[in-house]
């Protein structure tokens, strides 16, 4: 049977309607944002303030000031001494990238936090400071954003205020200045930034309070830094010690705990349930592994479907992990936050590595392609002959549901058309899928050439014959490109 409507006259034309044929089920905030912090996915920056790669690229406030305006939400700063000890800077330590100026990074943060949602945005710090220029961060933090700061005040919390409790809020995320010092103390060698003796980043020098005794230091913790541990909303504790004590949550306080991508993955290989139980409650936060030196991506597929929220991303990298990362919160809203699946958050705790039976089969149907004739130059793709389209398309979610074909190459078209593409992807877990497409330009001598890409959050997926709009690499709209899709759930999904 076919599900899809007849082929409709407009597949021909050269005019598919983008206004009238959206294909995600909303454009506004539709989740329900009053579960706590920990029921969310947050579209999260990892050194957000890089310009290039995690070297010897530039630091700017301009990456923090593009994420936050396409709705990050968790913002990354790197704070060291600088040089001469006596105020904080940003940079990525122990590379040669530039630093930046701290200030300027927390105002481009308050001018931009709340450009497209109300939503809280998080501070992750990744501290490096001696107790004295911890207190002088508080002072700067306090000062800069007052009472958009988010106070946890003395009361216990079993779990975090949701999002919309915190509307317009700012929260700092760090370790608190005891675990701190607990975290330098345990490899005394990193008690002095691991840095390059350079001008720019020399480590503050021997004289200076910071790198006086133990006791001394806890001395200025009682004094200094006291300012600085009660602007921290969000704790980050010391994750240095074996696996096991990682998950084990504090019933009165939630959490947030860091790892990196390569140990989410053995964590998971052996304890993936007790991943998606902990992050039930707190805030789990991924980052790319440090041999990621081109600020490439990874997967993030391996984070969501356990339940971590904070899925760490190069932003200013380009490839197709961040097509599906900007695919996943295009949902809500575009807010920066995306709800969970309730499987997710349900007692029996869920295990993506499982095979569920098929719930149900998305049929997707690609008729035809329009607008590169407008935005790209006539020999943008073949010199002397129109191009050769062809599309990928896949599903990203749980292993078993994850799976990609191309459609046949479209010869000297520039409005191709597929006449016999149909693709049947079959679900398991529909919740977590996302669907991508990358369209490409056919070259038989050389590397194909780009031609577009977007990704879906198959929970807002309209059914029908939908006009799909084409982004470029960094993930910006072109403003004709676009491909005409079917869609069709077989049988019908409820999705919760
Ligand atoms: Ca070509
Ligand atoms: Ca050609």
């Amino acid at each position: 049977m076919d599900l899809f409507i007849s082929t409709p006259s407009i597949a021909t034309s050269s005019a598919i309607p983008t206004l009238l044929f959206p294909c995600l089920a909303s454009y506004k905030v539709h989740h329900d944002m009053k579960a706590p912090l920990a029921h969310y996915f947050v579209y999260t920056g990892h050194n957000s303030y890089l310009t290039g790669n995690q070297v010897n690229s530039r630091s700017s406030v301009e990456p923090i000031v593009q994420a936050l305006r396409k709705g990050v939400k968790v913002i990354e700063l790197d704070l060291w001494p600088n040089p001469s000890g006596n105020a904080a800077e940003v940079r990525h330590g122990g590379t040669l990238t530039s630093h930046e100026d701290l200030q300027k990074c927390l105002s481009a943060i308050k001018d931009n936090a709340f450009h497209v949602s109300d939503y809280p945005v998080m501070i992750t710090l990744e501290d490096h400071l001696p107790p004295k220029l911890q207190g002088q961060v508080a002072k700067m933090l306090t000062k800069t954003f007052r009472e958009m700061l988010f106070r946890c005040g003395s009361e216990s919390r079993k779990h975090f205020p949701s999002p919309e409790e915190l509307r317009k809020k700012i929260l700092i995320s760090t370790k608190p200045p005891k675990e701190y010092l607990e975290s330098q103390t345990v490899q005394p060698r990193r008690t002095t930034p691991m840095v390059k003796e350079t001008s720019w980043s020399r480590p503050a020098s021997s004289n200076n309070m910071a790198w006086r005794g133990e006791n001394k230091i806890l001395e200025e913790l009682e004094s200094e830094a006291v300012g600085y541990r009660d602007l921290i909303a969000i704790h980050a504790a010391n994750c240095k010690n074996p696996l096991k004590d990682c998950l084990s949550d504090d019933p009165e306080k939630p959490l947030r705990i860091s790892m990196d991508e390569q140990w989410l993955e053995t964590m998971v290989r052996t304890r993936g349930t007790d991943v998606v139980r902990f992050t039930q409650r707190n805030l789990v936060r991924i980052y790319p592994k440090g041999t990621r030196v081109d600020s490439s991506n990874y997967d993030p597929l391996v984070g969501w479907t356990h339940g971590a929220q904070l899925v760490a991303f190069n932003m200013q990298g380009h490839g197709k992990q961040l097509w599906i990362m900007q695919g996943m919160f295009r949902a809500n809203g575009g807010c920066g936050y995306v709800k969970k699946p309730r499987i997710l958050l349900e007692h029996t705790l869920f295990d993506p590595c499982k095979r569920f039976p098929i719930k149900t089969t998305l049929k997707v149907k690609i008729y035809t392609g329009e607008g590169w004739d407008l935005d790209f130059p006539q020999t943008h793709f073949d010199q002397f002959s129109p191009p050769d389209f062809f599309v990928k398309i896949g599903i990203e979610g749980v292993p078993r549901d994850t799976v990609s074909y191309r459609t046949e190459t479209a010869v000297d078209q520039w409005f191709p058309i597929w006449s016999n593409d149909e693709f049947l992807f079959q679900l398991s877990v529909p919740e977590l899928a996302l669907l991508w497409f990358k369209v490409q330009d056919y070259d038989n001598d050389t590397q194909n050439d780009f031609a577009g890409q977007t990704c879906l959050p198959l929970p807002e997926l309209k059914s029908g014959v939908r006009a799909v709009r084409l982004h470029d690499r960094a993930g910006r709209a072109y403003k004709n490109t676009r491909l005409l899709v079917g869609f069709a759930f077989d049988p019908p999904y409820m999705f919760r």
